[in-house]
């Protein structure tokens, strides 16, 4: 039995549904509510210590971390394949794979924070205040009220955003040479760990950022079009399917990305 625990709108969520929805396999579905703290209840901290999401339970056996379950889940449902047969390009593949791990997830966090879901947050503090009051990782619940109270006023907030536009100057430079996907001519890991960082730029209204950009603004649409991204993303919090929520970020966004990193 394969099951998943996991929460709507978590980008690591994204990716390991992603990847299951793209292989066409069934799992049970232990959908967790973050904003409710349910990822410290005593029996989900067994089997995630660290309260994140997602976990993956495969026969009993315990899966965490998202980059890793997705090539657990290639390893055990090989088809249609998610990784290539070259040993360069699956280096490629594995070397996309982990950028979420060496920054953009902890940049995603941040900007999300600072962002989109402050601007949700701002009318009723109370339950994100309690959140964050039970969060063992303090360093993280200390930089997480920082991001609500100043926005992007925040230095961190301001580095977190010129992450994500090293990421689109990355991904231009990949698509410079008119291939459709992020390595080689079909959808790998690659493309599964980074489009939920996109799909959560999208959502927060800073499409704009990669406007002159069209290879990603091509690649986004081609992942959105398919039946995996409805299952993945948009069956879980729909409005978070075809429009930005955060239209108020991008006017937040815009003086900070023009007055350009070297000002931080
Ligand atoms: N490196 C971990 C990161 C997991 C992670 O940070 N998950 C976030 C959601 S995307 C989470 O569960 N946060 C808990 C919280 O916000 O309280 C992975 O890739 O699985």
């Amino acid at each position: 039995m394969l099951e998943l625990y996991h929460a709507a709108g978590s980008v690591c969520a994204q990716k390991v549904r992603l990847a299951l929805a793209l292989k066409g396999v069934a799992w049970t579905d232990h959908l967790m509510n973050l904003d409710e703290s349910s990822q410290y209840a005593p029996d989900y901290l067994k089997l995630n210590p660290k309260a994140v999401v997602p976990t993956l339970v495969h026969d009993g056996r315990v899966v965490r971390e998202s980059t890793v379950i997705c090539e657990y889940i290639e390893d055990v449902f090989p088809e249609p394949s998610l990784r290539p047969s070259d040993p360069h390009a699956r280096a490629e593949m594995r070397r996309w794979a982990k950028i979420p791990d060496d920054e953009i997830h902890a940049a995603c966090g941040i900007i999300s924070q600072a962002g989109l879901l402050r601007q949700g947050r701002l009318a009723n503090p109370k339950p994100y205040y309690d959140r964050i009051a039970k969060d063992p990782n303090r360093k993280r619940a200390d930089r997480n009220r920082r991001m609500f109270e100043s926005g992007f006023n925040d230095p961190d907030a301001k580095t977190g955003l010129f992450v994500h536009v090293r990421l689109l100057k990355d991904m231009h430079g990949a698509f410079a040479d008119g291939r459709p996907w992020l390595v080689g001519d079909r959808m790998t890991l690659a493309d599964v760990g980074i489009v939920p960082y996109i799909n959560r730029l999208h959502v927060s209204g800073l499409a704009p950022m990669w406007a002159d950009k069209p290879g990603i603004g091509n690649w986004f649409a081609r992942i959105k079009s398919m039946p995996a991204y409805r299952e993945a993303f948009e069956q879980y919090i729909p409005r978070y399917g075809n429009e930005p929520v955060g239209e108020g970020v991008w006017p937040e966004v815009k003086p900070v990305l023009d007055a350009g990193e070297t000002e931080i």
